[in-house]
């Protein structure tokens, strides 16, 4: 996702915050966020391209074999070094200082929690894990409307830019609103989304399966290059870009409450 994006999931997986993580999160936060999580958690994209943080731009995604439509964690992510591995270690790395307060401190624990908030993001977002050959969508001109760009750009900014544009009087704060009051009043859906199979603290593989399944039937399908993309694209995909941001939030939130729960 682009800031917007990125800001959304964060935002929303304030709201889901157990006293715990507030208090955990408070405490890992660098001043200049100003006590909210949303404001950093973009830092992971400003910082990619810098000399010293370029081995990170490789964890944003986990590309997967051409028209496969599927992702395996042995086959996409070699060596643990994709979006999927990130999270995995991010939360380990997490879990490790908040199991045991005296162990060495060998984590910068700000940078884990915002790498781990950044890439729960990514995950979400279905062509992040979408084809190789055509680096999720980046190799693929488009026009959004009568703008040039790419499809990954359509994703990560486009149909959001729009939807701000469209419904939410150009407010994100708007937006995000109607996400959270979606999420408290529709038909319930959060408890499947928090929940990890067999105990685990995070569980990114499902979510990555679930991202190239969507990017498959609604990022690429009727998306080849040189396309137009307008009104009915813009449409009937932006359900998809609120639901995988709300769901990125719901389970940013469900992973941070079990890294921190006093509970065993
Ligand atoms: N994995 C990892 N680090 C962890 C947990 C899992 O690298 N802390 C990797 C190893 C497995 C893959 O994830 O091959 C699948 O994990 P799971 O058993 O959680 O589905
Ligand atoms: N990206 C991706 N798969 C790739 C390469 C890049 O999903 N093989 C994503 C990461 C960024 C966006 O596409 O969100 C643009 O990449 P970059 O900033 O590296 O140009
Ligand atoms: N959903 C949600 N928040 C959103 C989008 C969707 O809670 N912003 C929920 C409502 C539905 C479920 O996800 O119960 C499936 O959504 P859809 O039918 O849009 O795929
Ligand atoms: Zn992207
Ligand atoms: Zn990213």
């Amino acid at each position: 996702w682009g800031d917007d994006g990125h800001y959304a999931v964060c935002k929303i997986a304030q709201g889901y915050f157990e006293e715990e993580t507030v208090v955990a999160v408070k405490k890992l936060l660098p001043e200049s966020a100003d006590g909210e999580l949303a404001a950093v958690c973009s830092w992971p994209d400003e910082i990619k391209k810098l000399p010293q943080w370029r081995w990170t731009s490789a964890l944003h995604f986990a590309d997967t074999p051409d028209y496969k439509c599927n992702y395996e964690y042995s086959r996409d992510c070699p060596k643990d070094w994709c979006v999927t591995g990130a999270i995995f270690n991010y939360t380990n790395q997490l879990m490790s200082a908040s199991e045991n307060s005296k162990s060495i401190v060998r984590y910068n624990l700000t940078e884990a929690l915002m790498f781990l908030s950044h890439y729960m993001g990514d995950i979400h977002q279905p062509l992040h894990e979408g084809f190789i050959g055509d680096l999720g969508g980046n190799k693929i001109k488009v026009h959004w409307y009568n703008q040039e760009t790419n499809l990954h750009r359509v994703w990560d900014d486009m149909i959001i830019e729009s939807a701000l544009e469209t419904y939410y009087n150009s407010s994100l704060p708007r937006m995000i609103q109607a996400l959270q009051a979606k999420l408290k009043n529709g038909s319930n859906d959060v408890p499947s989304w928090e929940s990890c199979q067999l105990n685990q603290t995070a569980c990114p593989n499902p979510y990555a399966s679930e991202s190239i399944d969507l990017a498959c039937k609604y990022a690429y399908r009727n998306a080849t290059a040189g396309t137009t993309l307008g009104d009915y694209y813009f449409v009937s995909r932006l359900p998809v870009v609120e639901k995988r941001l709300a769901q990125g939030g719901i389970r940013l939130a469900a992973t941070l409450n079990r890294i921190y729960s006093t509970k065993s």
